[in-house]
């Protein structure tokens, strides 16, 4: 391109090449992208018939058996001719009328929803809750079992779409990733809007599953931006949104700040991040402690420089069981000993085929009730020992109110460490146990009882 010049003294047109325009400053651009509804909208490509519908997922397949089965025998009725196999199998589904599927109203027992279409949503079903509540909320939703291979399989064929794409991207579950758009062709475009459009439509093709994306200067503001346009949403947020577009939401939103710290805060009176933001730094140091004070108000401020790390690795490892019927510590005492000994096993043998070791070991109660609670004690050396895990979890165990009945019991080990990166440094009783409160808890004799 050209650049016409005329002199002011002579008059005279003077072609020039362009001035080269300053190329707009390389910033950080961190996304982070959801899937919408995951597991739901994986169901929905099997059963595109009950598109807009309200639908849950949840409950083991044993519960829905016998209208699966219905369905089989009906796919099989529509098209007899066809050989029973995994293709026409599939094109059979999604000739199932609507009405043959089972009905939320229609279900009875323990489990939870593992999450809900939008259309369920509007009703005010989702993730967590129990199916016979949200039955009362919504009787007509559709009910599908869970299928985590099915998810896992589009967990896995979602991210290899986004990694062709742009390559620095951090696994954070089955659903969600962050993604360093930085220096990736068109991540700085219209502030990372360009990229996002073009990885949402790319897994759309591929899937047929929607995402949302936020794109910040980091993970922080990323993983908060994404939620602000589902489904199918990009928000794009600058380091100067922070006052209009986070101040207002409430300090649950920030990543991190859970519903006890939140309790906390209100106690304070802080209800919105931009109140939290207001707070002086020293004064959430002397309240909340040094790092975690530091840390309120650096996210407050939209600040965190946490890289996006591409391999990652587990933070703990945890085995938990729901229990046919609740069972009590006491009356219950075998039956319950025998159930945490076998979840500690299960731990213990997961840390040892993964490669890990950790220090920090933890117990979930679930009560009658449904309320919970969690425990943990740190040791100074790490194991991957299932007797010392059954020691130290017994701790824990003993130190959590058990006059309810439980209706679930969990077994985490956490501050993993690789196995290899500490030759030598593994015992297989750690004695020493500093509880994460820092005081030394006496030690009990484990030898086949609960605690
Ligand atoms: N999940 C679960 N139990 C929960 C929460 C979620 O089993 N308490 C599962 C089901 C979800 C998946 O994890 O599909 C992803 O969780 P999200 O919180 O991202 O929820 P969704 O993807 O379902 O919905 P959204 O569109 O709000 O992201
Ligand atoms: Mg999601």
């Amino acid at each position: 391109m050209a650049w016409r010049h005329r002199s002011p003294i002579t008059g005279v047109w003077a072609c020039y090449p362009c001035p080269v325009p300053s190329p707009s400053p390389t910033i950080r651009r961190i996304a982070h992208l959801d899937m919408d509804a995951f597991y739901a909208s994986v169901e929905l490509l099997r059963y595109p018939q009950l598109k807009d519908l309200p639908v849950v997922i949840g409950g083991g397949r044993a519960n829905v058996a016998a209208a699966l089965e219905v369905l089989r025998q009906q796919a099989a009725e529509d098209a007899p001719e066809l050989e029973w196999d995994a293709a026409a199998q599939r094109a059979a589904l999604r000739r199932i009328p609507i009405d043959a599927f089972a009905r939320l109203a229609d279900y009875t027992g323990r489990g939870v929803i593992t999450t809900a279409t939008y259309a369920a949503r509007q009703f005010g079903v989702g993730s967590a809750m129990g199916l016979m509540k949200a039955a009362k909320l919504c009787p007509q939703a559709i009910l599908l079992p869970v299928d985590f291979e099915e998810y896992r399989r589009y967990s896995r064929l979602f991210k290899s779409i986004i990694t062709e794409i742009a390559p620095l991207m951090e696994d954070r579950g089955v659903d969600e990733v962050y993604i360093d758009f930085t220096d990736v062709p068109g991540g700085q475009r219209e502030g990372g809007r360009v990229l996002a459009r073009l990885i949402q439509k790319a897994i759309l093709d591929a899937t047929g599953l929607t995402c949302s994306v936020g794109v910040a200067p980091n993970k922080l503001l990323a993983k908060m931006a994404s939620e602000f346009n589902k489904p199918r949403g990009i928000s794009i947020v600058f380091e100067a949104d922070v006052p209009t577009k986070v101040w207002p939401l409430a300090c649950r939103k920030i990543n991190g700040i859970g519903p006890k710290a939140d309790e906390k805060l209100k106690r304070f009176g802080i209800e919105t991040i931009g109140q939290l933001a207001e707070r002086d730094l020293q004064w959430l140091m002397d309240t909340f402690g040094q790092r975690t004070g530091a840390w309120l108000h650096a996210a407050s401020h939209g600040q965190d420089d946490r890289p996006v790390v591409t391999e990652s690795e587990p933070v703990s490892l945890s085995r938990e069981t729901t229990f046919e019927r609740d069972l009590h510590a006491v009356r219950d005492r075998a039956e319950l000993g025998a159930v945490f000994t076998r979840l500690c096993e299960q731990v213990a043998a997961d840390l040892q085929r993964k490669g890990y070791v950790g220090k920090t070991i933890g117990i979930k109660l679930r009560y009658d009730d449904f309320s919970g609670v969690t425990r943990d004690l740190t040791v100074e050396q790490y194991t991957d020992d299932a007797k010392t895990i059954r020691q130290l979890a017994g701790q824990c165990l003993k130190r959590a109110p058990l006059q309810k009945k439980l209706r679930l019991l969990g077994v985490r080990v956490g501050a993993l460490a690789n196995r290899a990166d500490l030759p030598g440094l593994i015992a297989k009783s750690a004695l020493q146990a500093v509880d994460s409160a820092g005081a030394a808890p006496e030690l009990i004799a484990v030898n086949g009882e609960l605690f």
